[in-house]
């Protein structure tokens, strides 16, 4: 089972962002530039796990468990002013020009955690991100219009992933509340 940490984002700003992106990046969507992500589909990644054996993801989640118990994480709001690009990977982001500190932790912690169970080890830096478009092959024009949205989380979500004709699609296995 492929799966990841996120944090997923309330149905209005999903909206929210998914309008202010048809209209800033209107070049790309109307020329076939890039591939928008479906909206239904944005999160911020914390953690990507990958494959592992249904066994080893429990002891994980009660990893998180323990790890939220030991040291909890207290829910907030993160402003999304930032669009970047990542040639590599042909993605197109919105993030926060500012990380919170507790959110950055998390992150680090749960990307520990994943690593010591058998998922991926990451050694890339943590960059907060949604992925608003994938297959940008060319340079994308500045946004016409400059993101603005602060966004409430309160909880991480376990997504499970799957790959199919139309794309991935994500589907949430697991919630824990942030305190
Ligand atoms: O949409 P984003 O970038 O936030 O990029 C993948 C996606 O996050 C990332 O995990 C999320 C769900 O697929 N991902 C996929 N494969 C990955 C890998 N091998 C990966 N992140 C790190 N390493």
């Amino acid at each position: 089972m492929r799966t990841f940490f996120a944090l997923d984002l309330p149905a209005q700003s999903k909206l929210a962002i998914a309008r202010w992106r048809e209209s800033a990046f209107r070049s790309l969507e109307a020329g076939g530039l890039a591939r928008p992500v479906p909206a239904a589909n944005f999160h911020m990644t914390l953690a990507f796990i990958g494959e592992l054996p249904q066994r080893k993801l429990e002891q994980l989640c009660d990893r998180v468990d323990a790890l939220l118990g030991s040291k909890p994480c207290a829910a907030g709001i993160v402003e999304l002013n930032e669009v970047g690009y990542w040639p590599r990977n042909g993605i197109l982001w919105l993030g926060p020009a500012q990380c919170p500190g507790e959110l950055q932790q998390l992150a680090t912690r749960l990307r520990t955690l994943a690593g010591q169970a058998g998922g991926k080890r990451e050694s890339k830096a943590f960059q907060p991100h949604i992925s608003l478009f994938r297959r940008c092959t060319i340079a994308p024009p500045a946004s016409l219009s400059a993101p603005e949205f602060a966004v409430g989380y309160a909880e991480i979500t376990l997504f499970e992933s799957h790959r199919g004709d139309q794309g991935a699609s994500y589907q949430p296995i697991h919630r824990w509340a942030l305190g």
